[in-house]
């Protein structure tokens, strides 16, 4: 499972306590066409955590869409999920694909050129720009958006897949396709829509529109 499409994740939000909620969400993003899914829970403890991944991974697996877990190596390997998508504080990306191996997909975010140039040496199957615009979704740690500009320049250090999160909506999703972008991550275009599954179809009618690559 190393060949996978980056170009529509739905990043799973952890405001939604509610399991209920929560699963119809899911089932909306997959349903309207999300290519991947980022479970992202913050606040979990592990046991709610753990437990959640298994549903998730199943409905996943149901749509033939891979999962990976924001994080948490540990949930990762106790799910066998398809992969993770780590930090820069988080385990290093050589120690992650040691524990992991080889055939799962591992994303690391960037937030700068600098990480960009040093993911090239990594054995990361992406990196995500973070943060692409402005959010507040994610409050903690997050530096300044790249916009562009960033996007552009990252594009021409980075050689292997990109995605870009970060107050990613219908409306910016064509520019930043157009600027180099594989694909985008997005949490509130999805869950705070009136009609995540539609939204999530409307986002992945402008990527094609657009021409994705996989
Ligand atoms: N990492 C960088 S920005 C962000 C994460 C998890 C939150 C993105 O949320 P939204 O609602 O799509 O802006
Ligand atoms: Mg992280």
């Amino acid at each position: 499972m190393r060949n996978f499409d980056l170009s529509l994740m739905y990043v799973t939000d952890d405001r939604i306590t509610d399991d209920v909620a929560f699963f119809a969400m899911l089932e909306a993003a997959l349903k309207g066409g999300a290519t991947i899914i980022q479970l992202r829970e913050k606040e979990r403890d592990t046991l709610s955590f753990y437990q959640r991944a298994m549903r998730t991974k199943e409905r996943c697996a149901l749509y033939d869409i891979p999962l990976i877990i924001n994080d948490r190596l540990d949930i990762a390997l106790a799910v066998d999920a398809d992969g993770v998508h780590i930090g820069q504080q988080d385990l290093p990306a050589g120690v992650t694909r040691k524990l992991l191996g080889k055939d799962k997909i591992i994303g690391l975010s960037v937030s700068n050129r600098l990480q960009a140039q040093e993911a090239n040496a990594l054995d990361v199957d992406y990196i995500g720009i973070s943060p692409i615009f402005a959010t507040s979704t994610k409050r903690e740690d997050l530096e300044l958006p790249l916009g562009m500009e960033g996007l552009r320049a990252i594009r021409k250090i980075y050689t292997k897949a990109i995605t870009s999160i970060g107050g990613v909506h219908a409306g910016n999703v064509a520019e930043i396709m157009r600027n180099g972008s594989d694909g985008i991550a997005v949490v509130s275009a999805i869950s705070k829509a009136d009609d995540p599954e539609l939204a999530t179809q409307q986002l992945k009618e402008i990527i094609c529109q657009t021409g994705f690559k996989t």
